[in-house]
């Protein structure tokens, strides 16, 4: 528990940018961010990453750094990448490859072997920052699908070190992951780690599964939790580990005079009506349009909730550089007009539509004061926003819509509404159901998710992934029940589409 830590992710927690000429910074956002930053500020230590701006005239990159560490609590270590290695390493291998595939979307995968070249290379030039930095007693903790040959480069460069890597998005079913060109070297990159944790119980099995069918000799014992390879002969080690955020810090912020007082004035402008809140970074696997339309489907079955309820959308701008990401804020807005202009009448427009980051008291004036909160991706690693709405909720009502495929179901499905997100009919039932559903049944189930996010916390977490990997047992508490799709339904309701289950929170 006390080796310092080195922390490796793709950008460092801090966002570099121009404004009126002068170069400024500020915190980042995003999930990892959220997650590891009160974690890094208690206990002390260094994160390595790309600070997300090159060298440039009139910029002190070094400079900025040093006076951002020193903001957030710890050193910072900048790995630097010309517009070339950032284009085909980020925007290519890791964004346009492995994020959809991961996704379980290969057929929007560009299998363009140049990025290839251009991720081994960024991983390198990670691993030769880690190792100009590493201190002996540090343990080297590597997160995410940006950086998963780093392990390998480090063994090449004769570094012994424990190294662990944590996959924030889901790991796919074999049959999709062996789409991709380079599927035994990525493998093989990934079991140099001493510890691999995944989000989800079923992801791990996704992974056994793939190395057990390509990579010859490989023995996986203890329930899927230490695999042995045959040459070299070494151990690794996969546990689950559910992320989480800071439970604490949400509600505090939650019940603060400034988050009140705005919480108080959003309810005003929404008088009389169920505020049904979405919040979700731009991207294709959030599911947002589909949101849209079942919103809109809704209205167009329960006329009665016409006037009674309204949808504040927020679209944090993300990854803007890509062309299917320009694409998709077309379509997210074409649709929203689409359904404000079919129902739109005097003094009330159905979908309110905000396309930018909010500041933590707006974000929580929201969460306190959306009646639903609707969490529907088509498939994400966790999702923290569903996490963060619980939190906020002190009077422990409101209503959590979640999608059966994000990886918080696995551990948030006994107080929330779960949907398929694909099916229109069961998200606009859902839609109906949460509008109607009593404060009684309202506060068994938010007392049920609010449990489980307050004590399966941030820390929990870290805990967790930490003493796992200094320990021989890789799952020291074992972590929530979990769903499991296709244990839950009887099998002749997964052929056909399913109206929104409403599963029994005292269950
Ligand atoms: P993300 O895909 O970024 O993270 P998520 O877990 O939802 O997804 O985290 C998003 C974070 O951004 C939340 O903390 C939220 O508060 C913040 N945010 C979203 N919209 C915002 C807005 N408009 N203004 C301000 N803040 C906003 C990846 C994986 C997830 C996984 C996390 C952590 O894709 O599945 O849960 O990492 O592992």
């Amino acid at each position: 528990m006390s080796a310092p830590l080195l922390v490796v992710s793709n950008r460092l927690p801090v966002v570099i940018e121009q404004h009126d000429g002068q170069w400024c910074s500020r915190p980042g956002s995003g999930g990892l961010v959220t997650a590891l930053t009160p974690v890094l500020r208690q206990r002390g230590g260094l994160w390595v990453g790309w600070p997300g701006a090159s060298e440039q005239d009139g910029l002190d990159l070094d400079g900025m750094l040093s006076d951002a560490g020193a903001a957030a609590g710890f050193d910072f270590a900048a790995v630097k990448l010309s517009d070339d290695e950032r284009d085909k390493f980020y925007y290519g291998f890791s964004n346009e490859i492995v994020w959809p595939l991961f996704h379980g979307l290969h057929t929007r995968c560009n299998f363009d072997p140049s990025f290839w070249e251009a991720y081994r290379a960024v991983n390198c030039k990670f691993a030769r920052t880690i190792k100009e930095n590493v201190r002996a007693d540090d343990f080297i903790w590597v997160h995410d699908y940006h950086l998963m040959h780093v392990a390998k480069e480090l063994r090449e460069v004769g570094l012994r070190q424990k190294i662990g890597f944590f996959l924030h998005i889901p790991f796919p079913p074999s049959e999709i992951f062996l789409n991709m060109p380079w599927r035994f070297d990525v493998l093989q990159a990934l079991l140099e780690f001493d510890v691999l944790g995944f989000q989800t119980q079923g992801y791990r099995r996704n992974f056994t599964q793939c190395i057990s069918s390509v990579i010859p000799g490989i023995s996986v014992r203890g329930r899927g939790r230490v695999v042995t390879t045959k040459t070299p002969r070494r151990k690794v080690r996969m546990g689950v580990f559910p992320i989480s955020i800071d439970f604490d810090e949400f509600a505090d912020q939650a019940a603060s005079p400034e988050t009140t007082a705005r919480a108080h004035e959003v309810r005003e402008e929404f008088a009389n009506r169920k505020l049904m809140l979405g919040v979700d970074r731009l991207d294709y696997t959030k599911g947002i349009p589909e949101r849209v339309k079942a919103f809109g489907d809704a209205l167009d079955r329960y006329p009665e909730l016409r006037e009674k309820i309204t949808l504040v959308q927020v679209v944090v701008p993300s990854r803007t550089a890509i062309h299917e990401y320009q694409d998709l804020k077309a379509e997210i807005e074409k649709l929203v007009s689409e359904v404000n202009g079919r129902h739109t009448v005097s003094g009330w427009v159905p979908i309110h539509y905000v396309f930018r980051s909010l500041d933590r008291t707006n974000l929580t004036a929201l969460y306190r004061t959306a009646d639903i909160m609707s969490v529907t991706p088509l498939r994400d690693g966790m999702n923290l926003v569903a996490k963060e709405y619980c939190a906020c909720r002190m009077e422990s009502d409101g209503v959590l819509i979640l999608s059966e495929f994000a990886g918080t179901a696995a551990t948030m499905h006994r107080g929330a509404l779960l949907v398929n997100p694909h099916d229109r009919v069961g998200m606009a039932d859902a839609v109906y159901y949460a509008v109607m559903m009593g404060k009684e049944e309202q506060r068994t189930r938010m007392r049920v998710l609010r449990q489980g996010v307050r004590r399966f916390d941030v820390f929990w977490w870290l805990d967790m992934f930490l003493q796992a990997s200094s320990g021989d047992d890789v799952e020291l508490a074992a972590p929530p029940e979990e769903y499991d799709l296709l244990a839950i339904l009887p099998p002749e309701s997964i052929a056909r589409p399913v109206p929104a289950r409403v599963p029994d929170p005292a269950s």
